[in-house]
């Protein structure tokens, strides 16, 4: 069913790419960032490749020839990281999508205060300002009138993630399939929590019946966040929200005709620049998911954590979310792939240690690798394409 939207043109993609990777210390978009996989393909690569890949995978459904498929790819970018990640897709060739199925955008920013409510000064002329967060993609999509874009392309749904996740399945048909047949106007796929204190958003209801939102990580009650459901003995609030969400194009219309009446701004204390040097302060976000208590129907859909979730926050040396931890996640899938497939591996460094990587141009969720494994041997590490 997903395969069949995405062939008929139904599905685009948009990309949450506009956050400023402080706390990855680096500079570039988040989206540059090598994470260290035998290829040292960037996070933009690898999720170019996997539109790649079910482009085809949607081609071969309709058993067509693999151009016959284009998946338009929205990227919202801020003023940080605009003018980097355009140029960095232009000097890899879009990697090999068409220049013109990729659409670059904006998103707003707002000025940073100080704690006792003052602008914060950037120079002595100019205000410090910071990204919108990603609930400014709902105005960044009116503003830049692409809602208008997508009706004329014939897209009713829109696959919405973001950037900092090495494992997203981009344009995944399973998902899409699961969304058009649940009929919902919003959905997002969740991972069990892995414990409470975990940097994710949760799912919850606000009161009795009340509609279904997220409370971010920054905003739950430590005691919230350790309560424990004595019928299962799980953690109460269970269901991750890992920035992966799915929306029918006229649920974001009618989030963009509400903006002025429901906009909701978070506080995030944070480090910003001013004419002093850093001086601690604050930055006012919308957060993509406030939209869901809006929605006339929503969904959620349950993923393995270590089959799709592979954060990339903090830089190596952190103890967790880190460049290298992605990395490792990345191998330990593609490994379980290979040996699945019938392929067996070598490592010269121990195995929890290394393993090797697929490209997604070979495979999209460890799929039509027999051909390419059964009966070799792989030395990790290594990555395996066609
Ligand atoms: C986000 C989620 C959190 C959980 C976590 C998992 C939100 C608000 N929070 O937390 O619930 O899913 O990820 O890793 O979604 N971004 C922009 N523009 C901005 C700010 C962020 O595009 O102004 C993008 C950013 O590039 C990234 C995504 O939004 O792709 C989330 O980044 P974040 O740093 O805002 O949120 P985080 O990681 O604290």
């Amino acid at each position: 069913m997903g395969l069949k939207a995405i062939s008929d043109g139904k599905l685009a993609v948009l990309l949450l790419s506009g956050g400023q990777g402080t706390r990855l210390g680096s500079s570039d978009p988040k989206g540059c960032f090598n994470i260290g996989l035998p290829s040292g393909k960037s996070l933009f690569q690898l999720q170019a490749e996997r539109i790649l890949c079910v482009q085809r995978l949607a081609a071969q459904a309709k058993n067509e020839g693999a151009g016959s498929v284009q998946i338009h790819w929205y990227i919202m970018t801020s003023p940080f990281t605009d003018d980097a990640t355009r140029k960095f897709f232009e000097s890899h060739r879009y990697f090999g999508l068409e220049a013109d199925q990729v659409t670059f955008f904006q998103q707003g920013t707002i000025p940073c205060i100080s704690k006792d409510g003052r602008f914060v000064m950037e120079t002595p002329f100019r205000i410090a300002k910071a990204p919108d967060g990603n609930g400014g993609v709902y105005s960044a999509l009116k503003g830049s009138r692409l809602l208008e874009d997508m009706a004329t392309r014939g897209i009713k749904y829109v696959d919405c993630y973001g950037v900092d996740n090495a494992l997203v399945r981009v344009a995944d048909p399973t998902f899409l399939g699961y969304f058009i047949d649940k009929g919902v106007a919003a959905a997002a796929k969740v991972v069990r929590k892995a414990y409470p204190q975990e940097k994710v958003g949760v799912f919850v209801r606000r009161g009795k019946g009340g509609p279904l939102t997220v409370v971010e990580y920054s905003e739950l009650d430590p005691s919230l966040a350790s309560a424990i459901n004595q019928q299962t003995g799980r953690l109460r609030f269970c269901w991750s929200n890992v920035c992966l969400h799915m929306f029918t194009l006229d649920f974001l219309n009618q989030v963009t005709n509400g903006l002025e009446r429901d906009s909701i701004y978070h506080l995030a204390e944070k480090k910003i620049p001013s004419a002093h040097g850093y001086s601690m302060g604050l930055k006012l976000e919308q957060f993509i998911f406030d939209a869901f208590p809006y929605a006339p129907s929503t969904a959620l859909f349950e993923v393995l954590r270590d089959e799709e979730f592979a954060p990339v926050k903090n830089a190596n040396g952190s103890n967790f979310d880190t460049p290298d931890s992605a990395r490792l996640l990345v191998l330990r899938l593609h490994s379980r792939w290979v040996v699945a497939a019938g392929g067996f591996l070598t490592h010269s460094v121990p195995l929890y240690a290394t393993g090797v990587e697929v490209s997604p141009l070979c495979s999209y969720a460890g799929e039509n690798l027999e051909p390419i494994c059964r009966g070799r041997t792989f030395h990790a590490p290594c990555e395996i394409s066609f």
